[in-house]
């Protein structure tokens, strides 16, 4: 493990949702890599029910490491091609239940279960899950959400020490294999202690330290919710997701990103959200892609600027998000079968029909602002000013400057930065530096920032440096 946290990259987490091991070790190669990708999230690795439904993966039916995007080997050899492109895998975790107790019969790998608690080839038998058999009804109480099921999903007793070794032994394999950590599903249906025990019991079992991998768990916080299943009880173990980004970031893109209430400005600026260094943002993921509190690709121009400003901005650990277009919300990944999904093609053309991948990470604007993300590290957001109805620009110290239009009409204006004298390449714009601004020495350029669109510069990208990398 110590070569994946020597490797000098950024912190950016793509979302490869429902993508095969053979696709995602390809874009480690050819765009993670080099584009300075820090992690790739990936789905479930272990076994589940049979199904087209891209949810299928969020029923486990053993830990068996095979599942509709690949085999063990498959698995193991994406880790290897994604740490030497200097990119570390990140397994999304199911741990809080197995498959739904209205599924029987076999796995993907062949592994048989039912709906009464027994997965022999863990084992898992009746007396390993809670007693409750009903299904989640009510938020505002902690024992309901927790010791109940999600969905009608068979809920695993946590707090019983063979559960927890299954689960830490599954963990530990993951780690073993050369994970670099984990995305932890449904968290805040475990009770913070459970996930305090099965995190120390991890880390005793493998002997790692806990700065060894990223342990980032899946809370979604509602103040009109119980108090035990917020997340600040569970900050102690790990990062947490913090859903009130992508709700804001709607808000402000649907409306006035200058708004004094809902606006770019006050994102990450209360207490009541996850602190910055522990939090998980992003613009949307899968379940928020197919609900009503996220922007998704079916909102355009809105939705790029949303993600080059949670890039460009310093809340949290940013994930770009990248699925596949879609009309049904269960549909699974393009041309899936009920046990595998072949690989990704990216489309060429611009096109989003439904039944294509998204490949997000291959986008101009998106592989712009990784880079101007790694750039601007550790500085602070300076030079935040309102130029107009909509418009707004900001800087990031003497690396970088970003100014986004969500307006109707273009707009001229002089923007102030704290950026060096020199031309710059807009990498929102384009790939290839063939659009650029130039800053004075005062720090201030002149440019017309297109209806919908922005201006992204930083020191990383100047015409006389500049290299592309090519896809
Ligand atoms: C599927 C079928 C069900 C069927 C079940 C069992 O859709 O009809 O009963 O299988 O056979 C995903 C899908 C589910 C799917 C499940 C298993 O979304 O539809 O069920 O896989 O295949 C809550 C949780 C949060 C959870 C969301 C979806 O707190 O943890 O619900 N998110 C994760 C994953 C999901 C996944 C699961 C958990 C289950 O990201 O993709 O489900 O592993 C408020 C609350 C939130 C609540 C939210 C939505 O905001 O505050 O806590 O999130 O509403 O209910
Ligand atoms: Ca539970």
């Amino acid at each position: 493990h110590a070569e994946i946290s020597s490797v000098n990259r950024g912190d950016v987490i793509v979302i490869a949702f429902q993508t095969n091991w053979r696709s995602v070790a390809r874009e480690c190669t050819e765009t993670y890599g080099p584009e300075g990708v820090g992690y790739v999230q990936v789905s479930p690795p272990q076994e589940t029910i049979t199904g087209t439904q891209w949810w299928t993966s969020y029923q486990p039916v053993s830990y068996k490491l095979d599942s509709k995007l690949g085999t063990e080997a498959e698995f193991t050899n994406m880790i290897a091609t994604c740490k030497a492109a200097g990119v570390g895998v990140i397994a999304d975790a199911v741990i809080n239940h197995m498959a739904g107790a209205d599924r029987s019969g076999t796995g993907v790998a062949g592994s048989k279960f039912d709906g009464e608690g027994n997965f022999p080839a863990v084992p898992y038998t009746p007396s390993d899950f809670h007693d409750c058999t009903e299904n989640i009804i009510n938020y505002s109480n902690a024992d309901n959400v927790q010791n109940c099921r999600l969905s009608g999903l068979q809920d695993l007793d946590t707090g019983n020490a063979n559960v927890r070794s299954k689960i830490v032994d599954y963990m530990a394999k993951l780690l073993d294999l050369g994970v670099a950590g984990f995305r932890v599903d449904a968290v805040k249906h475990i009770a913070a202690a459970d996930v305090a025990a099965l995190k120390s019991e991890l880390l005793a079992k493998t002997g790692l330290d806990e700065n060894d991998f990223l342990f980032e768990q899946e809370v979604i916080g509602s103040t009109s919710e119980a108090k035990e299943i917020q997340p600040v009880n569970y900050l102690g173990t790990g990062k947490v997701s913090e859903f009130n980004v992508n709700a804001r970031l709607k808000q402000a893109f649907n409306g006035d990103i200058n708004s004094a209430t809902f606006g770019l400005s006050g994102i990450g600026t209360s207490s009541s959200w996850v602190p910055s260094n522990k939090a998980a943002v992003w613009v949307t993921n899968w379940d928020t892609e197919r609900g009503d509190n996220a922007l998704t690709y079916k909102d355009g121009s809105r939705y790029l600027l949303a993600n080059a400003f949670l890039l460009a901005y310093n809340y949290g650990q940013p994930h770009v998000y990248a699925g596949y277009y879609f009309n049904n919300n269960d549909a699974g990944a393009p041309s899936a079968s009920t046990t595998q999904v072949p690989d990704m093609k990216c489309p060429t053309d611009g096109s989003q029909t439904s039944g294509t991948w998204q490949c997000t990470q291959r986008w101009t604007a998106i592989r712009g602002m990784i880079g101007f993300h790694n750039a601007v590290a550790h500085t602070k957001v300076t030079d935040w000013k309102e130029y107009g109805d909509n418009v707004v620009g900001f800087g990031r110290a003497d690396k970088g400057y970003l100014a986004i239009n969500n307006s109707e009409s273009p707009l001229e204006a002089t923007f102030t930065t704290s950026l060096p004298a020199g031309t710059y390449c807009n990498v929102y714009a384009v790939g290839d530096c063939s659009k650029t601004v130039t800053v004075h020495r005062d720090g201030t350029f002149t440019a017309t920032v297109g209806a919908g669109s922005a201006i992204a510069i930083h020191v990383g990208a100047q015409p006389a440096t500049w290299t592309s990398t090519s896809l």
